[in-house]
């Protein structure tokens, strides 16, 4: 603890209060405390995440009000200059919220080159192509090229030829940028041929919300909004409208993801907040129960005609003291959806607390658990309780479903892609998770009967956040890097 004390400036009179992790992850470095705790009068926290530059193994990254991140060398304690996280390509229409904006990034350690990265019996070609600010999600037009969504709020243009279009695509809303919040999804309606209806998800600050009332860590209060707009296939969204306004505000973690599925039916993910209201938490509105109340969107999946209503033949349609739009209930924050491209069902993976990051296959009128259940447990390390982690002991109860897959320690899922091309011709049917905490491209083996078999954790080499995974209509598999200086990572199989 002495360690990360006096590494901190003079100038700010942090104490370390943190309590050593009780999973054990952090206890690769005797005295490092739980991550994410924050202690002293500043901000500071402390993550397990990073790679030294010198011996290029685990490193721990903080964040302090006078630092904004630096390294501590885990392993052999290598001495190196504290790096100040640049501030580039700030976005000048959407405030930034303090050290809300930087949460996970840190200095830029990802060449600007191709790079060769060696996989068990496979070599990989991984090329970036950077420029993007905190990049959350990628859809692809049909003629190769994508749209792509930067988290301040702009929506740009990745063209065919897998270059970037200097000028933003106009016509976005006015997003609420924060540390989890701003513009999310985006997705192509199934007409899009005829229509050019590009669908996205953003986070809306309430309204009497001003910057006054910010979070320090989570930023203003906002909900999840599905807006959608028709494309000109250059800069221009035009008739751009908000479908549908969630019934979800928080001033915490809510993630919105979106995918049309095979009914040709819109399906939302609305994330819960993390904590309890006023209970010690930092959520201001929103409470983690609202993940089971049926009058809340929050914690829930949704099931939208494309329009933005309610079809009539949702689950709960008819069902008294429910939002006629729930399709599944008990979700945590959802930061991957997709349709299977098989099977037509729809998979989701979600954050869990303290371990218990979850895979879920989402069916309807379901009851996916949170926050009575979870296979993870509170920050604290407690089984239970204090706003974080589950309120039932037991991982399983009546009604409620277990996940499909589950991690331990967590890797902080990104996105979800099912690949189904030839390119890498082992992987065809596997499932792709990004991994955020976890610095990775999760690999999940499946059997020919679709059931999970293994795991491989891919590009940790390269020690980035990976928030976004889809495969090209080339067979290539395409990646976002969650950073301040963020990039778009083109993944291709070299052979053995
Ligand atoms: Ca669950």
């Amino acid at each position: 603890m002495s360690f990360v004390t006096s590494s901190f400036p003079a100038a700010c009179r942090t104490r370390a209060v943190g309590r050593r992790d009780p999973s054990g992850i952090s206890n690769l470095w005797p005295g490092a405390v739980t991550q994410g705790t924050r202690f002293g009068v500043c901000s500071a926290r402390v993550k397990l995440r990073g790679r030294c530059p010198v011996c290029k193994i685990l490193a721990l990254r903080i964040y302090h009000c006078t630092l904004n991140a630096a390294l501590l060398c885990v392993t052999f304690g290598h001495a190196f200059a504290a790096a100040a996280v640049p501030q580039a390509i700030d976005a000048a229409d959407t405030p930034r919220h303090g050290v809300a904006g930087r949460v996970g990034s840190g200095p830029d350690t990802l060449p600007d080159t191709a790079q060769i990265v060696h996989e068990k019996g496979q070599r990989l070609r991984v090329t970036p192509l950077k420029g993007l600010e905190r990049p959350w999600a990628l859809a692809f037009l049909p003629d190769g090229a994508m749209l792509v969504t930067e988290r301040p709020g702009r929506l740009r243009r990745v063209h065919a030829n897998f270059t970037l279009d200097p000028e933003p695509i106009a016509g976005v809303p006015a997003v609420l940028a924060s540390a989890y919040k701003g513009l999310m999804d985006v997705a192509l309606h199934p007409g899009y041929a005829d229509n050019r209806w590009v669908y996205l998800t953003y986070s809306k600050r309430l309204p009497g919300e001003t910057d006054a009332d910010w979070d320090q860590l989570y930023g203003p209060a906002g909900t999840a909004v599905l807006a959608r707009g028709r494309y000109d296939g250059a800069h221009r969204l035009r008739d751009v409208e908000d479908l549908f306004v969630a019934d979800a505000a928080t001033s915490g973690v809510s993630a919105a993801r979106i995918a049309f599925g095979a009914d040709g039916k819109l399906y939302m993910s609305i994330g819960a907040p993390s904590y309890l209201q006023a209970e010690g938490g930092t959520n201001r509105v929103g409470s983690v129960h609202d993940a089971q109340d049926p009058a809340s969107h929050a914690g829930k999946i949704l099931r939208l005609n494309d329009d933005g209503s309610a079809p009539s033949d949702n689950p709960f349609i008819d069902v008294p003291g429910y939002h006629p739009e729930i399709y599944a209930l008990g979700v945590r924050n959802t930061t991957g959806m997709v349709v299977h491209p098989g099977t037509g069902a729809l998979w989701e993976v979600e954050h869990g607390p303290l371990g218990g990051d979850e895979l879920n296959i989402i069916e309807a009128g379901r009851n996916y658990g949170w926050p009575l259940v979870s296979y993870g447990r509170a920050y604290s390390g407690e089984q239970t309780g204090d706003g974080f982690g589950p309120i039932l002991a037991s991982p399983s109860a009546p009604g409620m479903e277990d996940p499909w897959l589950h991690w331990s320690p967590s890797i902080s899922p990104g996105g979800l892609a099912i690949y189904m091309g030839k390119r890498f011709r082992d992987w065809h049917g596997h499932a792709f998770v990004g991994g955020l905490r976890g610095a990775q491209l999760h690999r999940i083996t499946l059997t020919p009967e679709g059931l999970p078999r293994g795991r491989q954790s891919l590009l940790l080499s390269l020690g980035q956040r990976i928030r976004e995974v889809r495969e090209g209509p080339d067979g290539l598999l395409y990646l976002l890097t969650d950073h301040d200086r963020g990039a778009l990572l083109r993944v291709e199989p070299l052979g053995e």
